[in-house]
């Protein structure tokens, strides 16, 4: 094969369907049967990938195996493996460590080494490296060692493997230039980083510069609450200037694999150093808050109509951890019905993406007609702005409205009607 990816998930799978689009004889890896036989029989597991792309691979001689051994056949490897939250809170190398392992029993020399998982700095140099030199070869000579950050945005129909520029950082300059050649064959704009480090870094400040940008809104949208201020409005007046500001919105809080997730591991190594990494601390605090600030927002509209949470009928609409996608990894809504429920309130949910839901170990009641359950509801909470919940639509048939996702602000004119209280978070 002309490259092995290991790891055949959001990031792996789409890296090879790219490849094999582009001629590539790609062999999948996966340590897990059902995701290889699947595969293997053209289903696709992954929201980003239709059984028509798994078979446009298969056609450009794609398979999938759980045998490490064919990493011995091939001159280019991509580590696409999960880096899950440690309980220390860095990333938990688990997985890494065993694609390394099993990369080193079968490694040949000239071979090309590609780590993508998302990690603290110097994991490729001081981590995976001597793993692969178990083989008895020595990285950066016999073999190649380069990182290149993922950037896969689930859901992002604009944006794929191969037009999102790629960052490559190799071992050795030697080592960058090959991983530039090779993601160059399939992927438009290939950047080079200085080294490994630097391609790693990349990544987390990628996804801190969200984080932190994100909650400083979320702690803005508190105040203005206050203050009378409708944040967003303010925000899209600040995004009338044409450079150097890019807005980000406040939202019931921050959900996803990835934005949550990732700067932990830069402040997990910074703290390594002997001091922690104000930022990051400061944002977690501030984003894990506002399913708090949710329910509190909730008390005050249902009070304002001389209602109490307590006893009322709460419909919670969209309950994964972004529009148009059915992840619900770290989603804010369990959060936010946790603290409603705990206040009495009766909850029902809608999400066309989600069949069943549960909370406290509860089965929550999921409603299935949308204007009726609108209409029903005591206070209908939007967490997530599926495309099902039209601006119009809430509009004319929610009694009450708290909209953490400004989806009433898409209105012509953002006018809505008097009569019912809708409110931006
Ligand atoms: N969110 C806000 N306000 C914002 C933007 C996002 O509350 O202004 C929330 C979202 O609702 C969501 C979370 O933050 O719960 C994460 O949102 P996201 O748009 O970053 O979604 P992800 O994590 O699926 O994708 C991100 C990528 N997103 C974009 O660049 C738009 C990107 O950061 C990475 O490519 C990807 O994570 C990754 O894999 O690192």
């Amino acid at each position: 094969a002309d490259l092995v990816v290991i790891g055949l998930g959001y990031v792996g799978l789409p890296l090879a369907h790219e490849a094999s689009r582009a001629g590539l004889k790609v062999t999948g890896l996966d340590v897990t049967p059902a995701v290889v036989d699947g595969l293997n029989s053209g289903t696709s597991h992954i929201d980003d990938l239709t059984g028509a792309d798994i078979a446009q691979m298969h056609d450009s001689g794609f398979r999938a195996t759980t045998d490490p051994s064919v990493v011995g056949e091939t001159e280019s490897i991509v580590i696409c493996v999960p880096t899950p939250l440690s309980a220390e809170g860095g990333p938990d190398l688990s997985a890494v460590a065993a694609a390394a392992e099993s990369v080193a029993e079968h490694l040949r020399p000239g071979t090309l080494v590609i780590l993508e998982s998302t990690t603290y700095p110097g994991t490729t140099d001081e981590f995976v490296r001597p793993l692969l030199e178990k083989s008895g070869l020595t990285a950066g000579t016999d073999f190649h060692l380069a990182f290149s950050p993922e950037r896969i945005d689930p859901g992002n129909a604009a944006f794929g493997v191969a037009n999102t520029p790629k960052v490559v950082g190799g071992l050795t300059e030697r080592c960058g230039a090959l991983a530039a050649t090779f993601y160059g064959k399939f992927v438009h704009n290939v950047v080079q980083a200085r080294g490994t480090r630097e391609a790693e870094m990349a990544k987390l400040l990628e996804n801190t510069y969200r984080h932190v940008n994100i909650a400083l809104v979320n702690e803005m949208a508190i105040f203005c609450q206050e203050l009378g201020v409708d944040l967003w409005d303010a925000i899209a007046c600040a995004a009338t200037k044409p450079f150097g500001f890019q807005a980000f919105y406040p939202g019931p809080g921050v959900g996803g694999h990835c934005i949550p997730i990732d700067p932990n591991y830069l402040s997990y190594k910074v703290k390594t150093l002997g001091y922690p990494f104000r930022f990051v601390e400061l944002a977690q605090e501030i984003n894990a808050r506002m399913p708090t600030y949710v329910m509190q927002r909730a008390q005050e509209l249902l009070n304002e109509s001389g209602l109490a949470l307590s006893r009322s009928n709460v419909l919670l609409l969209g309950v994964t951890y972004k529009a148009g996608i059915a992840d619900q990894r770290e989603s804010p809504a369990r959060p936010v019905a946790r603290k409603l429920a705990g206040k009495g309130a009766k909850l029902t949910y809608h999400d066309p993406y989600v069949a069943d839901w549960e909370v406290n170990g509860q089965n929550v009641p999921r409603a299935t007609d949308l204007e009726q359950a609108l209409a029903s509801a005591d206070l209908t909470v939007l967490l997530t702005d599926h495309p099902a919940y039209e601006a119009k639509l809430l509009s004319e048939h929610a009694k009450l409205l708290l909209d953490t996702r400004g989806v009433l602000r898409r209105l012509e004119g953002g006018e809505t009607d008097a009569r019912r209280t809708t409110s931006p978070i």
